[in-house]
C-alpha cells in the first residue's frame, strides 16, 4: 500500500500572551492545506543557566520580553526548511529545526522558535491521523494516568511572599484513579484557603496558583499543609505525601558559596523589631544563610519530621559535590529530582547519571527547545533507573500539550501547578478526558511503591 503523504504546507507563528501576561510564541503547522497543529510556548521564571535560548527581543515594547524576533524565525527559516517535509516525521522535523538553528543551546533561532514548530507539528500529525496526542507520542505503550505533584503553596521567584522554597506540592499517591487524586487534592486545596484565612493569612495565589503567605520558614509551611490534609479527611503520609522544590539555584550565591534564606531573615527581623537595613551580629539581625551540608542536613531533618517523597533541586546548579552528598545521604529514602541540574539535556543527564546524583529528572520541553529531545532525556532517565517527573513553567498558556507527553512515556508524575489559574486546571483536566478515554486500560499507582 502507498504510504499516504502528510507533507507541511505551511508554518505560520504569532505573538500571544503568557498566564503571567508576558509575550509568547504561537505557532500552528498545517499539512495538506487541511490538517492543523497549534502550540503555544511555556516561560520560567527560575530559570536555569543551562537551559536552551529563550529569545527575546530586549526593545521596549513588552519591557524588553517581545518575542517577535522568534515569531519572524518561525515565519521566515524555518518554515523555508520544513515545507514539504513528512508531519510524522518528528525526528527529523527536530533534527531540522536543530540544523537550522546550528548552535549548542538554541540560540540563533531562539528556544521558543523551534518549540512551538516541535509541538505544533506533532499535534498536526495526529489531527491529521485522527488520533490522540499521547497515542501519536507514545504509540501503543501509554496507559499510565500520572500522579499528580500539586503545587499549593507558592515561595521563591513564583510571588513576593516570605517563603523561600519554590513549590510545596502535594501528592494523592494512594487515590484509585487520576480523577480520585485530583479531587483529594482539590479538597486539601480548598482547606488549605480556610485554614490560612481563619489565621489572618493571606489568600491570594502565586504564579502557579498556590496560595502565597507569609511563613517563617519550611517547618511552618509543612505544618500548615500537613493541617490541611487532615482537615480534609486525609492521613498525611499513608494517602498523601510531599513534594518540595526548593529551586535552591535562586537561594545560592556563588561568592560565599552559600544559600541564602531572605525571607525567613525578614519575618524574623521583622518580630524581633529590627530595623530594616540594619544588620549587626546579634541573633535577631544576622541574615539567614546555610552551606551546602547545612542545607543537606536541613533536609534530613524535614523528612524525618514530615511525609516528603520528594525533594527537586535541593541543591543548586552546579553544586555537583553536594549534590553527589546529597545523593549519598538521602537518595535512598526520597527521590531527588534535578530541574536546573539536569535542564532536560541529556548531555546533563549523563553526567548525573555516571555521577550518581540526583535520582529523577524534571522534563520541561522548553529547557531543550524540541519535542524529540525532552523524550530522549526521558527515555535516558527511564533505561538508568532514574524517574521522569513531567513539567509546566510558571508562566504557562491554555496549552495542555505535557498532559498528553506525561501519558505517552508512562512517566507516572506530573508537576502542573495548583487547582487554580485555568492555564493549570487545562492541563488537569485534559488528563481527566485521557483517563476516560482510556477506559478500563488505565492505570493510576504510586510512583514510590518501592521506595
Ligand atoms: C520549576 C518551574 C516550574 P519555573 O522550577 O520547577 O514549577 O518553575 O518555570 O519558574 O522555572
Ligand atoms: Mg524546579
Amino acid at each position: 500500500m502507498k504510504k499516504k503523504s502528510l507533507a507541511i504546507t505551511d508554518v505560520h507563528a504569532r505573538e500571544i500572551l503568557d498566564s503571567r501576561g508576558n509575550p509568547t510564541v504561537e505557532a500552528i503547522v498545517t499539512v495538506n492545506d487541511c490538517y492543523e497543529g497549534r502550540a503555544g510556548v511555556p516561560s520560567g521564571a527560575s530559570t536555569g543557566k543551562f537551559e536552551a535560548v529563550e529569545l527575546r527581543d530586549g526593545e521596549l515594547r513588552y519591557m524588553g520580553l517581545g518575542v517577535q524576533k522568534a515569531v519572524n524565525n518561525v515565519n521566515t527559516k524555518i518554515k523555508e526548511a520544513l515545507i514539504g517535509i513528512d508531519v510524522c516525521d518528528q525526528k527529523l522535523i527536530d533534527y531540522i529545526l536543530i540544523d537550522t538553528d546550528g548552535t549548542e543551546n538554541k540560540g540563533s533561532l531562539g528556544a521558543n522558535a523551534t518549540l512551538s514548530v516541535s509541538m505544533a507539528a506533532a499535534r498536526a500529525a495526529a489531527e491529521a491521523l485522527n488520533i490522540p496526542l499521547y497515542r501519536y507520542l507514545g504509540g501503543v505503550r501509554p496507559n499510565r494516568l500520572p500522579v499528580p505533584m500539586m503545587n499549593i503553596l507558592n515561595g521563591g521567584r513564583h510571588a513576593t511572599n516570605t517563603v523561600d522554597f519554590q513549590e510545596f506540592m502535594i501528592m494523592p499517591v494512594k487515590a484509585v484513579s487520576f480523577k480520585e487524586g485530583l479531587r483529594i487534592c482539590a479538597e486539601i486545596y480548598h482547606n488549605l484557603k480556610k485554614i490560612c484565612h481563619e489565621r489572618g493569612l493571606s489568600t491570594g495565589v502565586g504564579d502557579e496558583g498556590g496560595f502565597a503567605p507569609d511563613l517563617p520558614d519550611a517547618t511552618a509551611v509543612l505544618d500548615v499543609i500537613v493541617e490541611a490534609v487532615k482537615a480534609a479527611g486525609y492521613k498525611p503520609d499513608e494517602e498523601v505525601k510531599i513534594a518540595i522544590d526548593a529551586a535552591a539555584s535562586e537561594l545560592y550565591n556563588e561568592d560565599d558559596k552559600k544559600y541564602h534564606f531572605s525571607g525567613e531573615t525578614q519575618l524574623k527581623r521583622k518580630w524581633a523589631g529590627v530595623e530594616n537595613d540594619f544588620y549587626d551580629e546579634t541573633d535577631e539581625s544576622r541574615e539567614i544563610t546555610r552551606t551546602t551540608e547545612e542545607m543537606i542536613a536541613y533536609y534530613e531533618e524535614l523528612i524525618e519530621r514530615f511525609p516528603i517523597v520528594s525533594i527537586e533541586d535541593g541543591l543548586a546548579e552546579d553544586d555537583w559535590d553536594g549534590w553527589q552528598e546529597l545523593t549519598k545521604r538521602i537518595g535512598k529514602k526520597v527521590q531527588l529530582v534535578g530541574d536546573d541540574l539536569f535542564v532536560t539535556n541529556t548531555k546533563r543527564l549523563d553526567a548525573g547519571i555516571k555521577l550518581e546524583v540526583a535520582n529523577a529528572i524534571l522534563v520541561k520541553v522548553n529547557q531543550i527547545g524540541t519535542v524529540s529531545e525532552a523524550i530522549e532525556a526521558v527515555e535516558m532517565a527511564q533505561n538508568n533507573g532514574y524517574k521522569a517527573v513531567i513539567s509546566h513553567r510558571s508562566g504557562e498558556t491554555e496549552d495542555t500539550f505535557i498532559a498528553d507527553l506525561a501519558v505517552a512515556m508512562n512517566a507516572g508524575q506530573i508537576k502542573t501547578g495548583a487547582p487554580c489559574r485555568s492555564d493549570r486546571v487545562a492541563k488537569y483536566n485534559r488528563l481527566l478526558g485521557i483517563e476516560e478515554e482510556l477506559g478500563k486500560v488505565s492505570v493510576y499507582m504510586d510512583p514510590f511503591h518501592k521506595l
